[in-house]
């Protein structure tokens, strides 16, 4: 039964994948970036100079820790979509002390990893991994205790939605808490278009390579022969999207085959892998109140690039 649903899953996978390349512009989601190297490569990504958002949460997490845990006060149970490898978890569970933490990702390999290194950290953390794609509705466990939740959701994650998906989602986590849970949630802030170019295109070329991987990880589900190298990694601001968008261009004309069907591409032709909307905070915030918080307190950097937000019922 359980293999079935994971062959279900599967094959759902690759229809999704298919599909996409079939549209008239092709498209494949960013979801199919953090295959083993991908994960590795977007660690990369946040260590590189011009990729601000990472560094900036995480000095603006410390350096406003006292008046972050004023505004959440007692946290029982932390529960951080995404999690990846528990590095931001150890820093909020460092200040919160909560004493349950549920990671959900869907790499399941790195999220075990990051679960088991935060009770390693501190073994009265009752640390648990919930291996699930988000980009659906997510059932949490029964056991998950419902008192006093805080869903944690950093690194401007909320940015790969389109504006009605990221209210979807927003709903979602209002719907995981009850009045006695928060939300605290990262999302980078518009700002010199300069600035937000150079952050998803950087100098050692190290998002360019995350981009192109996307194909060989595309490759390996539904069994294609793209090239990688035959692609260019294209990233720039749509100002009136309020979003950087990467998109993968094809440097010759070029035919692409997979198990019963294919593409051709034209030189010039391009694949949109990714986009990343830049909210204005009182945007975001007005967000945040459709989707069920009346509450919303936030923090933000000196440059005014990034913002934290604690949102309640
Ligand atoms: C993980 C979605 C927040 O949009 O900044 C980084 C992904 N893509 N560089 C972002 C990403 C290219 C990142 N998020």
């Amino acid at each position: 039964m359980i293999l079935l649903r994971a062959a279900q899953a599967l094959l759902m996978q690759h229809e999704d994948i298919i599909q996409g390349l079939m549209q008239p512009v092709a498209q494949i989601s960013p979801k199919y970036f953090y295959d083993q190297l991908g994960s590795k490569l977007f660690e990369a990504i946040t260590n590189q100079p011009e990729y601000y958002p990472t560094r900036t949460e995480r000095i603006l997490l410390e350096q406003r820790a006292e008046d972050i845990k004023r505004a959440i006060g007692t946290t029982h149970t932390v529960i951080e979509p995404g999690a990846g490898n528990g590095e931001k978890a150890q820093i909020l569970c460092d200040i919160l002390k909560p004493q349950c933490f549920v990671g959900v990702d869907i790499s399941a390999e790195i999220l075990q990893e990051g679960v088991a290194r935060l009770r390693h950290a501190d073994p009265n953390l009752d640390a648990r991994a919930v291996i699930a794609d988000l980009t659906s509705r997510v059932q949490l466990p029964d056991e998950i205790p419902r008192e006093r939740r805080l869903v944690f959701y950093p690194g401007s994650s909320i940015g790969n939605f389109d504006p009605p998906q990221a209210l979807e989602w927003l709903r979602q986590a209002r719907a995981w808490i009850d009045s006695s849970g928060g939300l605290l949630i990262g999302i980078d802030l518009p700002k010199e278009v300069d600035v937000l170019e150079a952050a998803y295109d950087d100098a050692d070329g190290i998002t360019a390579r995350f981009n192109r991987n996307i194909l060989s990880h595309v490759n390996r589900l539904i069994g294609s022969d793209f090239d990688p190298s035959e692609w260019s990694h294209q990233a720039f601001f749509n100002p009136v999207a309020s979003r950087i968008e990467m998109h993968l261009q094809a440097d010759t004309s070029q035919s692409v085959h997979w198990a019963g069907g294919g593409r051709d591409f034209v030189c010039g032709e391009r694949i949109h892998t990714e986009n990343s909307y830049k909210y204005p905070l009182q945007v975001f915030a007005g967000m945040l109140r459709q989707a069920g918080f009346a509450r919303v307190q936030s923090w933000t950097d000196e440059r005014g690039w990034y913002a934290l937000l604690y949102a309640q019922p």
